[in-house]
């Protein structure tokens, strides 16, 4: 049980005014079936009109979304337990990104950072450089999405070092695009018939505590890694090792204690660059303000975007003064890359993470819900595993007695998730991974109400 000064809020019992818009009532409520009939009508005019290439897991059209809920066309209110993969930590048109959105937007939209420059994208490099894992000189650079932000981190090191080879692990997730393509480890829906991809791209092996034997622990594993890159690309060619510190796509994967350490170790001592992707774990999602933290890990360079800018496209590179530095001027940038729409966003957002200690929140998140996951893990052996860090946690659903994925029966369960109105995400590279990640100013109540209804899913199993 948590004491009243832990507990997180309860969610407010009717609308409240934001900047500029009303908080959706923050209570699950179905009035139509699941999705409705005008988000099927759009469904329709979606597959006449959008590459089918380009699919949605929970066809639902949204129309407001706020706090812990996304309300659709039809007007049902569902639990977010999704943040649109991890990115609206500080909920959906959180007042300070509205604001900060509509004053923006209103005096200039676009000049072009590379042309006439304005004071938010110094504003938030500045925020970036003070923030992120360690208390050396640091500089940052602006894109718009994750994957050109790990595309513009490799092509920094690769400058910084004169190397070309980057390591990556199994599991990783980096991007869609043909660089992070290469970097991303699973075939289907990614990769697979959008070869050939970037080369000098290699992949060691992952800790990965649930697969693992019992005895790889951290070390063994950082070792195991290190091993496969000294005799398979060389220390010396290898410009980069890029990580997320707890994997996202892939599922969920937390590493065991001290592997992160041990590689970062590895890397400084052989002039390779450590470069986190903290993409999805960033701004406060796992109860730490970076992910990093956790272990008291420095890397060299860190890839943020998502949670950065409370819905705005926005991505970053930060990294160490001289490393960022060590490519001539003119040789990074972008149209669109630091918008100062997205800049006075992320400003917004990240005001919001540090003044309403979403850290905590994230914290307290965690600590309502991994006892509910386990005592329904001890229940239910389908579950073969809990994990996750504040609030990015996860089950794994397995053929019982065994460790043998079954992703047919987390797409069920999420499915049936759905059906009662609450977004849930699968992941994993076998798609068997049940994902949780709520927007951090959830109320407990509604997450309490969203688990309950996660555990009467996995009860309704074989
Ligand atoms: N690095 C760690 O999690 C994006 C991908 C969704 P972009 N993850 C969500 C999908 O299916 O496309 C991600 C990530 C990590 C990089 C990225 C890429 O970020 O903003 O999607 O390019």
């Amino acid at each position: 049980m948590l004491d009243a000064d832990t507990s997180l809020p309860q969610s407010p019992s009717g609308s409240q005014p934001t900047a500029s818009s009303t908080l959706p009532d923050q209570h699950r409520r179905l009035v139509t079936e699941i999705p409705g009939p005008r988000s099927r009508e759009l469904a329709a005019r979606k597959s006449g009109a959008v590459a089918s290439g380009v699919g949605t897991m929970l066809p639902v059209y949204v129309e407001r979304a706020g706090g812990g809920i996304v309300v659709d066309i039809d007007g049902n209110h569902l639990i977010d337990l999704g943040s649109g993969i991890a990115v609206t930590n500080v909920g959906n048109a959180a007042p300070a990104v509205v604001a900060g959105v509509q004053e923006q937007v209103a005096r200039f939209t676009h000049t072009c950072f590379m042309i006439t420059p304005y004071e938010g994208y110094v504003a938030v490099c500045e925020r970036l450089n003070a923030l992120t894992p360690g208390d050396h000189d640091k500089r940052s650079a602006l894109f718009n999405s994750g994957a050109e932000a790990v595309e513009n981190a490799v092509k920094i090191a690769r400058h910084a070092t004169g190397r070309e080879a980057v390591v990556v692990f199994d599991h990783a997730y980096h991007g869609r695009t043909n660089l992070t393509m290469a970097m991303t480890a699973k075939s289907m829906p990614y990769k697979s018939g959008f070869g050939p991809f970037a080369g000098e791209v290699y992949r060691a092996p992952m800790s990965y505590p649930f697969r693992d034997a019992p005895e790889v622990d951290g070390a063994a594993a950082a070792a195991r890694a290190i091993a496969t890159v000294e005799t398979q690309v060389g220390a010396k060619n290898t410009a980069c090792v890029v990580i997320e510190p707890i994997q996202g796509e892939g599922g969920f994967v937390v590493p065991a204690p001290g592997f992160l350490p041990a590689l970062a170790q590895w890397c400084r001592e052989n002039g390779v660059l450590f470069v986190a992707d903290e993409i999805q774990t960033g701004f406060a999602r796992t109860g730490d303000l970076f992910a990093c933290d956790h272990e008291g890990v420095v890397p060299d360079v860190i890839t943020t975007a998502k949670g950065i800018a409370g819905g705005l496209p926005l991505a970053a590179v930060t990294g160490r003064a001289e490393v960022m530095d060590a490519v001539h001027t003119g040789g990074l940038g972008g149209t669109y890359g630091g918008n100062p729409v997205a800049c006075a966003a992320a400003l917004g957002a990240i005001a919001t993470v540090e003044q309403d200690d979403l850290a905590g929140a994230a914290r307290r998140i965690g600590d309502v819900a991994l006892p509910v996951l386990r005592e329904l893990a001890g229940e239910r052996p389908a579950i073969g595993d809990v994990r996750g860090r504040g609030a990015m946690l996860a089950i794994e659903i397995v053929q019982p007695g065994t460790t043998l994925p079954d992703p047919r029966e987390a797409a069920r369960i999420s499915a049936a998730c759905h059906s009662e109105g609450v977004v849930t995400l699968t992941c994993g590279t076998y798609g068997n991974v049940l994902r949780l990640l709520p927007p951090l100013v959830i109320g407990e109540d509604l997450l309490r109400d969203g688990l309950g209804v996660l555990a009467d899913a996995v009860r309704a199993g074989a």
